[in-house]
C-alpha cells in the first residue's frame, strides 16, 4: 500500500478498527477514509454503493461489526446473524463493483467448530459443529469468509480473511452483560475493589481456556498481511498461548490490586471449552505479537481507570 492509497477503515471508532487507525497513521499513510456510523449506516445497501461510487476506495479493512461475549452472542441471535450478513454483504459487494485493488475481512476463532483439536488450524474450518451460544455470529463470519473466496475464484478479486483470537484493548465494551470476559472482569473488580465487596462473581465454571491478544497487536498483523498475504485463504492471527478463565480471573484481580474472593456462578454459559489458535502460518510469515497479556491487561485497565471507570 502506497502511503498515499485511500483507504478505508470500517469500523474505525470500534476497538480493532480505532487501533488499525491508529497503526496506519503511525506509519504515515494521510489517505484514510472514515466514517462513523451515524454518519453511513452499513446495513444499508444503497447507502453503501452511493459511498463507495463516490469515494472510490483502494484498500479496505472490513472491522465494522456487531460483537459481544457470550451472553450478547446468545441472546441477541437475530441482531448477530442479521446486522453482520448485512455489513458484509454491502461492503464486500461493493468491493467487488468499484473495483477495490484489496480488501480484508476481519473473522472470528469462534467460527471453527466447537471441539476442534487443539491448537486450532485454518484447515478445521467446516470440519464439525459450531458451539451453540455464537453460532449466529459464526454463520455470519463463516458467509464472510466464503463471500471473499467466491469473489477471489470468480472475479480475481484480492480479497483477503484473517481470523483474530479473542481480544481485548483500548475502546472496548464494558457493558456488564455483553461485554467480553476480559474487560466485564476489569470493570468488575474495579468496582468490587471500589466498594469494598468482599465477592466477585466469575460466569462458569472458571475452567474454559482462551487464548487474548491486545488488539494493538493485531492491528499490526493485520497490515503486515495486507502489505505480506495475497491468498484467500484465512489465517489465524494470535499469540499462540492460552490460560484458564479461573487464571485469567486472577491475573485481573492482581493487575487491578483487588483483594477479595472468588465465586463461580455456573448457571452462567461456558461456551467453547477451549479455543487455542494454530499461528504457524502467520509466523512462518514472519509476524510474531509483542504485548505480554500482563502488560496488556495493565495497559488497558489505567486506560479503563483514566477514561471509563465513571461511564
Ligand atoms: O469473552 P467471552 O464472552 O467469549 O467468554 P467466548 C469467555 C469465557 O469467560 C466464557 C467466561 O467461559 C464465560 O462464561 N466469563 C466469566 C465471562 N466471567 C465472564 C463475564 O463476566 N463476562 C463474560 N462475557 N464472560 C465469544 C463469542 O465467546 O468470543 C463471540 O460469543 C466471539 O462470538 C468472541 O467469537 C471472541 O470466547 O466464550
Amino acid at each position: 500500500m502506497e502511503k498515499k492509497a485511500k483507504i478505508y477503515i470500517a469500523g474505525h471508532r470500534g476497538m480493532v478498527g480505532s487501533a488499525i487507525h491508529r497503526k496506519l497513521q503511525a506509519l504515515g499513510y494521510d489517505n484514510l477514509l472514515l466514517r462513523t456510523s451515524g454518519e453511513l449506516d452499513l446495513r444499508n445497501q444503497q447507502a453503501v454503493a452511493d459511498f463507495f461510487a463516490a469515494e472510490q476506495p483502494e484498500y479496505v479493512f472490513l472491522a465494522a461489526a456487531k460483537v459481544g461475549g457470550i451472553w450478547a452472542n446468545n441472546t441477541l441471535r437475530a441482531d448477530f446473524l442479521y446486522e453482520n450478513l448485512a455489513i458484509q454483504n454491502n461492503v464486500i459487494h461493493q468491493a467487488y463493483v468499484q473495483g477495490v485493488k484489496k480488501l480484508m475481512f476481519l473473522g472470528s476463532s469462534c467460527i471453527y467448530p466447537k471441539l476442534a483439536p487443539q491448537p486450532i488450524k485454518e484447515e478445521y474450518l467446516l470440519t464439525g459443529l459450531l458451539e451453540p451460544t455464537n453460532e449466529p455470529y459464526a454463520i455470519a463470519k463463516i458467509a464472510g469468509i466464503k463471500l471473499c473466496e467466491a469473489y477471489h475464484d470468480q472475479y480475481g478479486c484480492n480479497f483477503i480473511s484473517v481470523m483474530p483470537t479473542n481480544l481485548y484493548g483500548y475502546r472496548d465494551n464494558y457493558h456488564p452483560e455483553h461485554s467480553h470476559v476480559l474487560p466485564a472482569l476489569i470493570r468488575r473488580f474495579h468496582e468490587a475493589k471500589t466498594a469494598n465487596q468482599p465477592v466477585v462473581t466469575v460466569w462458569g465454571s472458571g475452567t474454559p481456556r482462551r487464548e487474548f491478544l491486545f488488539a494493538d497487536d493485531l492491528a499490526d498483523a493485520c497490515v503486515f498481511l495486507m502489505e505480506n498475504y495475497d491468498n484467500p485463504s484465512l489465517i489465524n492471527i494470535g499469540m499462540g498461548e492460552d490460560l484458564s478463565i479461573k487464571e485469567l480471573a486472577m491475573l485481573v484481580k492482581s493487575v487491578v490490586g483487588y483483594e477479595g474472593e472468588l465465586v463461580f456462578d455456573r448457571s452462567k454459559p461456558d461456551g467453547t471449552p477451549r479455543k487455542l489458535m494454530d499461528v504457524s502460518k502467520l509466523h512462518k510469515l514472519g509476524w510474531r505479537h509483542t504485548t505480554p497479556l500482563e502488560a496488556g491487561i495493565r495497559m488497558v485497565y489505567d486506560d479503563f481507570v483514566a477514561n471509563c471507570a465513571n461511564q
